[in-house]
């Protein structure tokens, strides 16, 4: 066991959520998995420094720092949102995805293809959040968005097709997974606020997402 997950036979089981697609598994990280983790990506993070992406035409800066892994890095630039095999601030390719990310998809994806990319959202301010958008800038829109959860936990939203739809709100602790696919892939989703100080698994503070994503259908 080198990756840091929980044994296969103790994979606990997804609860509702209400919505057809979208898994939740509450504490699918044990609190040594997720601090072995959180040691892994401070490394990284230290040689590959989030950045605050800007918003597409109006160029004013998120409130979240953000950094990919992968042979795909997702991206938010003045010119619009894109997938870039290397990084815009240093103009190299964006490192490997932990194993334990690769391991965690292996799991719960029931995808045959692995993730190209792994976005690393940065929650570090108590007014970080993320308006509700969806994920459609991907070609392989049959395969499903992973995320894990570490830190303070956030209350965190689901809606509909279209953006006034009516939508839900719950909130997504430190090593909660959750797996969203088939029907409810197109959401309209986000991050009303994180409930900072609620957690200490992260030096500094804050919360950390680490979505995986396939972004290319395998030739
Ligand atoms: C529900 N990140 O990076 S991940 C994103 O917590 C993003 O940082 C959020 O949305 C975060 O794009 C949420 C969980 C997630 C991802 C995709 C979804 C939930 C979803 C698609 C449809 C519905
Ligand atoms: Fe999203």
């Amino acid at each position: 066991m080198t990756h840091g997950l929980p044994k296969v036979e103790a994979t606990p089981k997804p609860v509702e959520t209400g919505f057809e697609g979208i898994s939740l598994y509450p504490g699918f990280l044990g609190e040594a998995a997720q601090a072995s983790l959180v040691a892994e990506l401070t490394a990284a993070l230290k040689a590959e420094k989030p950045y605050r992406p800007l918003m597409p035409r109006t160029g004013k800066p998120w409130s979240i720092h953000q950094m990919n892994f992968g042979d795909r890095g997702w991206i938010s630039r003045p010119d619009g949102y894109a997938y870039s095999s290397t990084n815009p601030v240093n103009g190299r390719k964006w490192p490997a995805i932990p194993a334990a990310l690769l391991a965690l998809w292996q799991h719960v994806a029931d995808h045959p293809a692995p993730p190209e990319c792994c976005l690393v959202n940065l929650y570090d301010t108590p007014k970080s959040r993320m308006g509700l958008h969806r994920d459609e800038d991907e070609e392989a829109l049959d395969a499903p968005v992973v995320s894990l959860s570490l830190g303070d936990t956030c209350v965190f939203r689901v809606g509909g097709f279209a953006r006034g739809d009516k939508s839900r709100s719950f909130r997504l602790a430190s090593g909660d997974v959750l797996v969203i696919g088939g029907p409810s892939r197109l959401r309209y989703h986000g991050v009303d606020r994180v409930i900072f100080g609620s957690s200490r698994l992260v030096p500094g503070g804050g919360r950390i997402n680490l979505t995986l994503r396939r972004v290319t259908k395998p030739a």
